[in-house]
């Protein structure tokens, strides 16, 4: 395996291509612990991360095709690339052009403002490629928090989610809790097949669910490593390619917790996160 990447050695700017969290985001973010802001990443910057999941995971194809051998060659590139060692994980421990892309300083300064913490370490990326229901590989998420699968002592985490292709409503787009960041850690709900709703009715009362809409490509969504949230199936007969990506604050200290992003690299409990997987992204 190759030595991994420096930012020094990797960092081209990408900023034109890249927008800016206004202090209005900020405020949304804050009460509502989620925020989508439309053309965040052009679409040209979208394509060609798209063509890099593709590259990668070796899924060609855009839409579930009609040719019946076709649909057993889809099926089979989707096992395949969910059974390497991280799936769908850590892309840019691999691709020098995605270590480039996610560790650009903009979207470092976006988490710094919107976390109001002064430091900021990229810790992870994940394609969330949805498949169309129909072929039997799409996915959905139950209502979750990410904070309590981060392997970081402290909540001060937040999610980039963004939409590489126009995601319609029949897509499976995310919904969230609006205002839920501020609830306890719940558990590992996605991970071990725990209902939300049965353990913590109290915040479906509490908190109100955002509406299921259409997100633009390119649109960013982000939300709060506490904030809950849930995604249903891809109805549509193509795929739903997007991508998410953590950033949390530089002092947050590894806990030892599991995680595809930060197994095996002899990280220590306790202290920071300081390896070349996890630059600091901002300042
Ligand atoms: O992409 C989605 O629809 C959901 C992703 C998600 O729930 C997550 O990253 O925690």
């Amino acid at each position: 395996m190759n030595a991994p990447l420096t930012l020094d050695e990797a960092y081209e700017d990408l900023s034109p291509m890249i927008g800016e969290v206004t202090p209005e985001h900020v405020e949304t973010f804050l009460r509502d612990g989620v925020v989508k802001i439309p053309d965040f990443v052009k679409p040209e910057l979208c394509e060609e991360v798209i063509r890099h999941f593709m590259a990668w995971t070796g899924i060609a194809w855009r839409e579930w095709p009609s040719d019946p051998a076709d649909q057993q060659a889809f099926i089979a590139a989707i096992e395949k690339a969910a059974s390497r060692p991280r799936a769908n994980f850590a892309i840019r421990q691999e691709d020098p052009w995605m270590f480039n892309f996610v560790t650009q300083r903009k979207f470092g300064e976006a988490a710094a403002k919107l976390l109001k913490v002064p430091s900021v370490r990229i810790i992870s990326e994940t394609l969330q490629a949805k498949h169309p229901e129909a072929s039997g590989k799409g996915r959905t998420f139950v209502w979750h928090q990410d904070f309590p699968s981060l392997p970081i002592d402290r909540a001060e985490a937040v999610q980039f989610w963004c939409a590489l292709i126009d995601v319609t409503p029949e897509m499976g787009p995310m919904i969230h809790l609006k205002g839920s960041h501020r609830s306890m850690p719940g558990g590992m709900m996605a991970e071990c097949g725990e209902d939300a709703h049965a353990l913590y009715p109290e915040i479906f009362e509490q908190y109100k669910p955002t509406k299921v809409e259409g997100v633009a490509r390119g649109t960013a969504v982000f939300h709060h490593g506490l904030t809950w949230h849930f995604s249903g199936p891809n109805r549509t007969d193509k795929i739903r390619w997007a991508m998410s990506s953590y950033r949390i604050s530089a002092r947050s200290r590894y806990t030892g917790q599991a995680n595809y992003n930060t197994d095996g690299l002899g990280l220590k409990p306790r202290e920071v996160l300081d390896h070349p997987n996890f630059p600091i992204v901002y300042p």
